[in-house]
């Protein structure tokens, strides 16, 4: 049996659903039932029958999912599949920030542990961020906004709103600089440049069309044009080129690579369906509060 067949499988056997997060690479995409971003796939893994869900993605997506589904049993393929951004803030560093501004509104991005969720007001998403600011923080006076300095400014010029903000980024999307941007740009002077808002400033501002990663796959299809410079992790160019097979699409750089979001692979999948690890576990007092986030921001997306 080929490694494929013995995945799926297991995957029968133990009643499970693998999720993909849309920057793992080719062959981790291709056998998930569903390629998505963190919070979209685990929604779709909540509203499953399945017992367990095997999450090819970083440990905060796997415990996003473990928020949404209690009962189910989640599974990390590579425990030291991280994300750094999440882990530049701590819980302790979130209540000091939070007892030297009283009375402000507390926003976390989704890239954070169960810890931080569960320390905050609202939790958002790159999607959905503007909203959650304008809608459900519309009566805060001041707005603690963690851990992603970058989203947080993307999110200030949207709104003119300003934040408390955190020193947080994603060292991938950092990596990304304006020559990579106008270097792709000379080359392929009629692509249209897609960023993530993780990205600085001075990377957005040379964008077309600033967008979340399933933000990124809807536009590709409305925008009318056919070759894109893709400004964010550059596996999810897989996804986007299988969806629209007669596009093209350039990573922004060779570079804009997340290790950890690498660390999955068949193997690696197979032995955590074979040996069902590696478990994720949130304390159930923990997770309560941090559905508590999550659950407002769902309630607003409706
Ligand atoms: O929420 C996600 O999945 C991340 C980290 C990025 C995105 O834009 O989808
Ligand atoms: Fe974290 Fe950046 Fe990797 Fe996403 S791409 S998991 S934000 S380090």
């Amino acid at each position: 049996m080929s490694i494929r067949e013995k995945i799926l499988a297991l995957k029968h056997k133990r009643n499970a659903v693998i999720l993909a997060h849309n920057y793992q690479i080719p062959e981790v995409q291709d056998i998930a039932d569903y390629v998505g971003d963190s919070l979209g796939l685990s929604i779709r893994a909540a509203g499953t029958d399945a017992d367990v869900i095997v999450f090819c993605g970083v440990h905060f997506m796997a415990e996003t999912a473990k928020i949404l589904s209690p009962r189910k049993m989640v599974l990390l393929p590579d425990r030291a599949a991280g994300c750094p951004m999440a882990d530049m803030i701590s819980a302790d560093q979130l209540r000091t920030l939070k007892s030297e501004n009283p009375g402000a509104g507390v926003l976390c991005y989704v890239n954070t542990t169960a810890e931080i969720k569960a320390e905050c007001d609202l939790c958002c998403t790159s999607a959905n961020a503007v909203r959650m600011v304008q809608e459900g923080l519309k009566d805060a006076r001041d707005i603690i906004f963690v851990p992603d300095r970058h989203l947080a400014d993307y999110v200030s010029a949207q709104t003119g709103r300003s934040f408390i903000v955190w020193p947080g980024y994603c060292p991938t999307h950092a990596m990304i600089l304006p020559e990579h941007v106008r270097h792709q740009k000379a080359l392929y002077p009629g692509a249209a440049v897609i960023a993530h808002p993780e990205c600085t400033s001075a990377v957005r501002g040379l964008a077309d069309r600033i967008a979340s990663t399933e933000g990124m796959c809807r536009y590709v299809k409305e925008s009318g044009v056919r070759e894109f410079i893709v400004a964010t992790e550059r596996g999810i160019i897989h996804r986007l080129q299988k969806e629209n097979p007669g596009m093209t699409f350039h990573p922004v750089s060779a570079h804009a690579v997340c290790p950890n979001m690498k660390l999955t692979s068949l193997e690696k999948i197979l032995w955590a369906l074979e040996d069902m690890q590696h478990e994720i576990i949130v304390p159930e007092e923990v997770r309560q509060r941090a559905y508590a986030s999550i659950r407002r921001m769902l309630d607003l997306s409706e």
